[in-house]
């Protein structure tokens, strides 16, 4: 009896041991790291990015949302921290304030609008973290506050939403145009509105006789479209608008007030998104001027440049097209991934 309770006692003491030195062993490997075993070590490496997007106010953007998710998520070189700014500038500088303070490696920063950036850019020039902006551009004297801008050329989406609009209705037609422009102050409503006055104002039989901000969102889209039209009712021949979103708004307006759209009222749009297409399958909208939002890859190319110590550049510009009438949008529709 004795030497089986010894037994007992000695093989209880070689567990106890046992368990102590591998529950030791696992805490000090993973101390403050959430990863499993294969992980460990990994998370000094990991390159820490923090994203602050603006919101989620069309389909454009929760497609760009979903692509940095999904690239930078997916990928145990990256850990991701991502903020909603709700549209509000404010809550972006928070964003990278917090950012700042726990000292990610890239800032990713969609800025809402153009101005009012460079104190917060200044903080994190001080602290050494660099600031990629994606989509959207600053206006700032000093280049230097950010490192590199990810996106597309809005001027010359402006100005080829012009051009084939003038190729659809003909140089010598005389058409009123109304524009749904996005937010107001940002960096692609200002410079698609730039773009197409370019061109517009070479042809003095297109004019443009209202412009206003629908925000960016299909249901202000709708809405300002549906004063345009109580004011100006038969008089407008096109819509050009700053984005899908409104343009799908728009065309909803118009079909309530009775008219035609993509027929008695032509519609140009930016962005490029599935729902679009359909529309100008279904002859209601006509043309379509792409911006591509799948930033994610660049993104995290960049962000592991600069990680490395490499230069990268200023402007890393997004290819795009542009899509005119029902047979290019069916065409494309298939391979659309937004
Ligand atoms: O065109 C619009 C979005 O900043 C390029 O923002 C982006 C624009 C895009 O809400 O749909």
């Amino acid at each position: 009896m004795a030497r089986t309770k010894k037994l007992r006692m000695f093989l209880f003491a070689t567990l106890m041991v046992f368990f102590l030195l591998t529950g030791c062993n696992s805490e000090s490997s993973g101390s403050g790291n959430e990863g499993s075993s294969s992980d460990s070590g990994a998370k000094e490496d990991k390159i820490v990015v923090g994203f602050s997007q603006i919101g989620a106010e069309s389909g454009w953007r929760t497609a760009e949302t979903e692509s940095i998710k999904e690239t930078l998520g997916n990928d145990p070189q990256y850990k991701l921290k991502f903020s909603d700014a709700q549209q509000k500038q404010e809550n972006q500088i928070k964003a990278l304030r917090s950012f700042i303070a726990q000292k990610v490696d890239v800032i990713a920063l969609a800025p809402v609008v153009e101005s009012g950036w460079e104190t917060v850019l200044q903080e994190a020039k001080n602290s050494g973290i660099p600031v990629i902006l994606l989509d959207r551009g600053i206006d700032v004297e000093d280049e230097s506050l950010y490192t590199s801008f990810i996106g597309s050329d809005f001027i010359v989406e402006g100005e080829n939403a012009a051009k084939e609009l003038i190729k659809l209705m003909g140089k010598d037609s005389q058409v009123n145009i109304v524009e749904l422009q996005g937010t107001v102050g940002a960096s692609a409503a200002n410079d698609r509105m730039e773009g197409f006055a370019n061109i517009i104002k070479e042809h003095p039989n297109y004019k443009i006789i209202k412009s206003q901000s629908g925000d960016f969102t299909r249901s202000k889209g709708k809405e300002v479209m549906e004063a345009f039209l109580k004011s100006d009712g038969e008089n407008i021949d096109a819509v050009y608008a700053h984005n899908d979103d409104m343009a799908l708004g728009a065309i909803q307006a118009i079909e309530e007030y009775g008219l035609k759209p993509g027929e008695d009222i032509k519609i140009v749009s930016v962005d490029g998104i599935k729902d679009i297409f359909e529309a100008v399958i279904a002859g209601k909208s006509n043309i379509i001027v792409e911006c591509n939002p799948l930033l994610g890859p660049q993104l995290a190319q960049a962000a592991k440049d600069l990680h490395a110590g490499k230069e990268i550049e200023k402007w890393i510009k997004t290819e795009e097209e542009v899509f005119v009438g029902k047979e290019e949008a069916e065409a494309a529709l298939p391979s659309r991934k937004y």
